[in-house]
Order: C-alpha cells, then structure tokens, then sequence
C-alpha cells in the first residue's frame, strides 16, 4: 500500500535529490526503471550503406592520401542513430579500407579483434602473425587481438574490403592498447596457406595447444563458403527465421570463430523471405552476391551487392530475397552468450 506525498514530502525529496548530487551520490529509486528496464530499447538506428555511394568517396580518398600516411586508408560506417562515436553498432565498429597496387599498410597490432570481409579485387594479402593470406571477394579474414598485421598489394586493381572490429567492446573496458612496427612489414615466417592445410581441413597436428580464443584458421575463403550454401540449399529447406544460415567456427573447439565477434553467413533463395525475428545482438550485414531487402518495423531498405545495412538488438526485421541473396553477418553475439546475455525471439 502507498499513500500519496503531501506537498511537502515532494518538496524535501527534491531538495534531498539535489543535497545529494554534491556529494556524488543519487537515489536509485528515481532511475531503477532506466537502469533495469524491462527489456532493450533498440540503440542506433536500421541504416543501409550502399556501396554504389561508397565506393566513389573511397576511391577518391586514394587521391588524398596514401595508405602509408594514413596508416589505414579506411572511410568508416557511424551509425546516423550514434553520432560522432565511430560506432556502426553500439558495440562494433564497420569500415571500408581500399588498398593500391604497390601500396603497404604499415604493420602495427592493437588489443582490437579485427574481421575483413572482402568486397573486391584481387592479389592483395594481408600479413598476421608471420603468415600472408592472399584475400579474394567473400573470404573472411581474421586478425585477432595483439597480432601484428599489415596489408600489402601485389595485384594490380583496387583492393576493397570491411574492416569489422570490437572497438567500441575494448574501450568500454579500458582495454585499448596500440604498438606499431620499426619496419613497414612485419616478417613473414610460414608460406602463405600454412594455418588452411594444418588447421582448416577437418586434421589438426596431434598436440596442437591453442594459445587464444581464436580460430588458428585466418582465412576461410568464399569458394568453399558458397560451397556449402549450396549444398544445403540442395539438400533441404531454409529455416523459416533465417534461409540457410552456417557460423564460422574456430575447428579447435567448434565455437565461435572469434572471442568478441560472432560472424555467419547464408543463403536466402530466390524469392524466400524469412518470418519476423529479433535478437539481443545488434547486425551488420554485408550483401555478398545477389539482391533483396530488410524490413526492420515498417522501413524497408534495399539490398544490391556489396551494401551494408545495420539493424539493432531487439529490433524486429524480416530479409528478402530477390535473386539468390548471400548475406554475411557479423555481431557481438559470441560475447553476450558468454555473459548469458543473449536472447532471441522467433515470430
Ligand atoms: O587494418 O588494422 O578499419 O587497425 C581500423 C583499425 C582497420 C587495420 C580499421 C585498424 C585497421
């Protein structure tokens, strides 16, 4: 049972308030229900970067500057909803870093977990932790946490990918720490494909000790990823919430593939739309081939190759295929399960 404060009972908690502030204190009671609400309300807002926009500005700052000076020539995605915070989510980081024939991106390493995902061109590698991987459209790519790393290109057309990282993650812990190299390359001391044969064909080396939470395998390139899409597209129906829909995994453990950024990908087959779904997770999207659109609430926004479209935890959103719609994704969800954060709702 409550009664109602008199007048001046109101009046002395709103003094009582402000004695309060002074002395770096507050009453929980006045903010409970923002600090525990009742369920998420969606950061940032649904946003489609298309690349056909993109693209031009990118090759423009190729004119500005070099990926030397720059150290990474990268224009990044700031989620319209979270202005001025670099942020394409409220926990992740999205760019878009373009590379020239002849070029190096000098190497440094950073307690920042990185993804690329590979948008176009060909012959560029990017080196980590003794090894290069020549990256090709749809690979992804790993650069964990504390691994030296620099890209170089040896092809001769622009190389362009995403860079996704935990940016915003490590600096909410505090957690940032950056080094660069004496040299522009950091040395390379396995042939490129190493870490794919020992560790990325179903064998392992007997004895093999995995020194982080990473997949030892750097590089799980498109053409085996479309592979299997297609494989399960023959051999049976999509899930009504999400088409075919395969996470890349770390072949040590079988979980996920990177310890604070969670990445899938899948297969919507022509025509196919999903049935409403939402999730803890704020998504990035990245159309690999193909065309369609998201619905997230009543906003609809289109999909062509190469665009990037974000859609908020907790919001409820539909994908669409037009063509055969290959969609990757990456999020936060590896680090909310470990913290038994994440939940998920199927309509
Ligand atoms: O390629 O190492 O987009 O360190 C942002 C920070 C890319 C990279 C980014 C980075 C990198």
């Amino acid at each position: 049972m409550t009664t109602n404060p008199s007048p001046d009972l109101l009046n002395r908690r709103e003094s009582f308030y402000r004695e309060l502030e002074p002395h770096a204190m507050a009453a929980l009671w006045t903010r409970l229900r923002r600090l525990i609400p009742t369920e998420p309300t969606p950061t940032g807002l649904a946003h489609r970067w298309a690349y056909a926009t993109a693209r031009p500005y990118l090759m423009e700052s190729a004119t500005l500057i070099s990926a030397e000076e720059a150290e990474r020539r990268v224009l990044l995605m700031e989620n319209p909803g979270l202005p001025g915070t670099s942020r394409v989510t409220n926990t992740m980081y999205a760019g878009l870093q373009l590379i020239q024939p002849g070029e190096v991106a000098p190497a440094h390493r950073h307690t920042q977990s990185a993804l690329r995902f590979i948008i176009e061109g060909s012959g560029a590698y990017t080196a980590v932790d003794g090894e290069k991987t020549y990256m090709e459209p749809g690979d992804f790519v790993i650069t964990p946490a504390w691994t030296w790393h620099h890209h170089g290109h040896e092809g001769d057309a622009p190389m362009i990918w995403v860079d996704g990282l935990d940016i915003p993650i490590v600096s909410f812990f505090n957690g940032g720490f950056r080094e660069e190299f004496a040299a522009d390359e950091a040395p390379v001391t396995r042939p490129a494909g190493d870490a794919l044969a020992r560790y990325g064909t179903g064998l392992m080396p007997v004895g093999y000790k995995a020194p982080t939470l990473n997949s030892p395998v750097f590089n799980y390139p498109y053409a085996r990823t479309r592979d299997a899409l297609y494989a399960l597209l023959r051999a049976g129906d999509p899930d009504r919430h999400a088409g075919y829909l395969m996470r890349y995994t770390n072949p040590v453990d079988g979980g996920w593939a990177m310890p604070t950024i969670a990445t899938m990908i899948r297969l919507l087959p022509a025509g196919f739309s999903t049935s409403p779904y939402r999730s803890t997770d704020s998504t990035v999207f990245i159309c690999v081939e193909g065309s369609g659109h998201v619905m997230v609430g009543d906003q609809r926004l289109e999909i062509q190759p190469h665009d990037i479209v974000v859609v908020p935890g907790w919001a409820r959103y539909t994908l669409h295929a037009g063509d055969d719609l290959v969609l990757f994704s990456y999020s936060d969800r590896v680090a909310q399960e470990k913290l038994g954060l994440f939940r998920e709702q199927r309509f």
